[in-house]
């Protein structure tokens, strides 16, 4: 057990023992080698999690072998769906934003089945699904159904009424991805962002091939999350780099709850810098609600 972890190591080690699935071992455990401290004396902890880490990918990668072919993805925080006509580069795109290295190819309908990449970004995780194109006979409705937000690759305008039409009941929130911007030239290219903006569409122009735009589509899934990222400091030190991530309409209680595991009552005074203060250092109280990028400063007795 290494000693002063963050404590978000310690939610995250929680969870990493409470996990069902190898896929939420896994992920938990990544979280607990991120948080866990880097310094001399735990190299041999961090070095025992590696290899904790290695055998639980063993183990999921077998699994997946002998499970080829089933349906069923279990949902597991904020959840993106990729959808889009064939060849449309939504395989490509799931590999730009995630860990995910699923098959490409310039051949229609390449993927079969569904695959679930994780994305990660500024402290920010999310799970992102690609699935077969419209179209084809395995294309599953009820993922993006379920969706908390689609994610639809297109490459003409015209494939967004198309693309609604097809999924009815689907009812998270969307994003464009109007895609291969390296095939048009800078006219083309104009016209395509103007008609996002006339349009109102919350969308970019991106590329996978030579990654245009990926950096702000990312900010953009970010921002769709609706998480917020709360930077921790202690009294008189600088705010630790690591930021806790929270679900949107947090209060300062919440926060407290979540770092002192329960004794939020021990906490007499709050300090806030941020986007939700009204000047730096303002003191609030249990019920003010966080922003993303706050800086939280808790004074205990
Ligand atoms: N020029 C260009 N080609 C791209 C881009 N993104 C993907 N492609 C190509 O488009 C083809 C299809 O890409 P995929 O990512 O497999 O597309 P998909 O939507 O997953 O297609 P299916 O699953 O097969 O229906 C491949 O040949 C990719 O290399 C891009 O930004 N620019
Ligand atoms: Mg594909």
């Amino acid at each position: 057990m290494p000693i002063n972890a963050h404590p978000d190591f310690f939610v995250a080690e929680k969870k990493y023992l409470e996990a069902q699935t190898l896929e939420e071992k896994i992920f938990y455990l990544e979280e607990m080698m991120r948080l866990a401290p880097k310094h001399k004396s735990s190299e041999k902890f961090n070095a025992e999690l590696k290899t904790r880490l290695k055998k639980l990918k063993e183990r999921s990668e077998k699994a997946s072998k002998k499970s080829k072919g089933k349906r069923g993805i279990r949902k597991e925080g904020f959840q993106f769906v990729l959808i889009g006509f064939a060849n449309s580069g939504k395989s490509s795109l799931l590999a730009k934003l995630t860990n995910a290295r699923p098959v490409i190819a310039e051949h229609a309908f390449s993927t079969f089945q569904p695959e679930i990449g994780t994305f990660e970004f500024q402290g920010v995780k999310a799970q992102v699904i690609d699935q077969p194109s419209l179209g084809n006979e395995n294309f599953d409705p009820g993922l993006a159904n379920n969706a908390d937000c689609l994610i639809y690759v297109i490459e003409n305008f015209e494939d967004i009424e198309k693309i609604k039409s097809k999924i009815p009941r689907a009812r998270g929130k969307t994003i464009i991805a109007f895609n291969k911007s390296d095939l048009l030239d800078e006219t083309q290219k104009r016209k395509v962002e103007a008609t996002i903006k006339s349009k109102r569409l919350n969308g970019l122009l991106v590329s996978t091939i030579n990654g245009e735009n990926i950096q702000e589509l990312k900010s953009k899934l970010l921002h769709e999350t609706g998480l917020i990222r709360v930077y921790m400091k202690e009294p008189g030190k600088p705010a630790s780099p690591i930021p806790m991530v929270m679900p949107p309409e947090s209060t300062v209680k919440d926060v407290a709850e979540r770092i002192l595991k329960g004794f939020s009552s021990k906490v007499k005074e709050t300090r806030i810098t941020g986007p939700s203060s009204k000047f730096p250092n303002q003191k609030v109280g249990p019920t003010h609600i966080v922003k993303d990028l706050d800086v939280v400063e808790f004074h205990t007795r």
